[in-house]
């Protein structure tokens, strides 16, 4: 066996990456051509690569690592669990106290009457438990039909079977195909997709069409509907005002489950605790992830309301994990919510951080090249565009233009995302005022220097 440690070579490192490790949404054979970037370790929002750079990193990990990198006291509760119990499971008429204290925990912390918590690995996961938690619902209340969920097209909501079914990503459709019952309406996306309408008709439309895919199908055929508050992996697309207010309205209406996927928008990242309360919305369930341990363990939940889980207590549900409530995961979390709590720093990004970013990513919108200027919270994006009156995509592949921006990000020692041609960032937000200035100029110059290329290149061009 080989001895792999941070001292070695990248040249020998990504040999060795290229020859047995699989990545997730990568085309491995362009990969091993090029070589993978190799991560040593990383402290507050700083990264460091095997190559000596230190990186900004922009993206919180993949949009989870709220609290920052390098936090001791999540790495002493981790060990302390480790030593005190590893693992014990939460099925057979059992519980342990961290499963037991985060749930009541995320009682609290959640809006409403979510009250009840069903522990799960990955925010994928969580979501397959919402599909079986919200037919089950129906079934239990007499009413077994009532079994579509209603999704959207450019939404995201993970990667199993199940969460890529919700999820709109057509590409990930088209590998291995979905499961039946769930019918997807367009995104809020008034960028890209409203042509002459305001962004507040746009709103209604796309709204009114969950009322319109409600009536196809017939109300008595429907359990849910299923959104992030705001899209993250779909490029942070940010729904015009009218938007939400008719959502709620339509799944009020229909009596509608509305399950709120809070992966992204929960844990502060929107400038309040969940998205759902930035963005005024009564979900009866909601999927938390990611921010929930700042990605130190992989930890997930639904949290249901009082009225779902008397439904749902009132048969066997015949589901669960082996990591469901795994006790170190728990702890940890729990560490981490304390922190995010009483350092403030959840009130801090919704009274100060998020604010100033808010300012300065929006400084960005005088670039040439940047068309749509979005930002909530902690998470923004821009569109790139040849022409910011028509709001006009390029006329290359979409993402031709974003990736060449993405590559002058990792150029500047900046991790800034792009989903086609929009850049995206969701930084730790734990970010400070002289980081976040030092990501704006790094995140110009890169936007400059992309400008260059795709003129050079010759990619200045709308598509017609
Ligand atoms: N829901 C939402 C809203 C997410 O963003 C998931 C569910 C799935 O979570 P897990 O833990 O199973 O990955 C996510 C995950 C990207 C990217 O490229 C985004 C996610 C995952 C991987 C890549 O932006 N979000």
């Amino acid at each position: 066996m080989t001895q792999i440690t941070n001292h070695m070579p990248t040249e020998e490192l990504q040999a060795l990456d290229a020859a047995h490790h699989m990545h997730p949404f990568t085309h491995g054979g362009e990969l091993a051509g090029k070589g993978v970037r190799i991560i040593t370790r990383a402290k507050g929002v700083m990264l460091h690569d095997s190559d000596g750079n230190e990186i900004l990193d922009a993206m919180a990990g993949l949009w989870c690592v709220n609290i920052g990198y390098g936090r001791e006291e999540l790495a002493d509760v981790a060990a302390r669990q480790m030593r005190e119990l590893p693992y014990y499971n939460t099925f057979f008429q059992t519980s342990h106290v961290p499963a037991i204290a985060l749930a009541e925990r995320l009682a609290e912390l959640a809006p409403g009457d979510l009250n009840h918590v069903f522990f799960a690995g990955s925010g994928s996961e969580a979501n397959d438990t919402n599909i079986r938690l919200v037919r089950t619902y129906w079934q239990e209340r007499g009413k077994p039909e009532k079994t579509t969920i209603i999704s959207r097209k450019n939404g995201y909501h993970g990667s199993t079977l199940g969460a890529m079914s919700l999820g709109g990503m057509a590409g990930m459709h088209a590998q291995g195909g979905v499961v039946q019952g769930i019918r997807h309406i367009d995104q809020p996306n008034w960028w890209a997709e409203g042509g002459e309408m305001s962004p507040e008709e746009f709103g209604l439309e796309r709204a009114r069409q969950l009322e319109k895919a409600i009536l196809e199908l017939g109300e008595d055929k429907v359990a849910a509907f299923i959104a992030e508050p705001v899209q993250g992996a779909g490029g942070v697309i940010v729904p015009p005002e009218s938007y939400w207010p008719e959502i709620q309205r339509i799944c009020d209406r229909y009596k509608i489950l509305l399950i709120a996927d809070e992966v992204i928008c929960g844990f502060g990242r929107t400038g309040q605790w969940f998205g759902s309360q930035t963005l005024n919305i009564r979900p009866d369930i909601i999927t938390v992830a990611k921010g929930l341990s700042s990605g130190y363990q992989p930890i997930a939940a639904s949290i249901v309301t009082d009225a779902v889980a008397e439904v749902i207590a009132g048969c066997e549900f015949n589901h669960g994990y082996t990591y469901s409530g795994h006790p170190v995961a728990a702890a940890v979390a729990l560490e981490n919510l304390r922190i995010l709590d009483e350092e403030g720093i959840v009130a801090r990004v919704g009274a100060e951080t998020a604010p100033y970013l808010k300012e300065a990513w929006e400084s960005l919108g005088d670039h040439p090249m940047v068309g749509d200027v979005r930002i909530v919270g902690m998470m923004g994006s821009l569109a790139l565009t040849p022409d910011k009156e028509s709001r006009a995509t390029f006329a290359s592949d979409a993402g031709t233009v974003g990736l060449m921006c993405r590559e002058r990000c990792f150029a500047n020692n900046l991790v800034m995302r792009h989903v086609g041609d929009r850049m995206i960032i969701s930084p730790p937000l734990v970010i400070t005022r002289d980081e976040i200035d030092m990501l704006i100029s790094r995140a110009r110059k890169a936007l400059d220097e992309a400008y260059e290329q795709v003129r050079e290149a010759g990619l200045w061009k709308a598509a017609s």
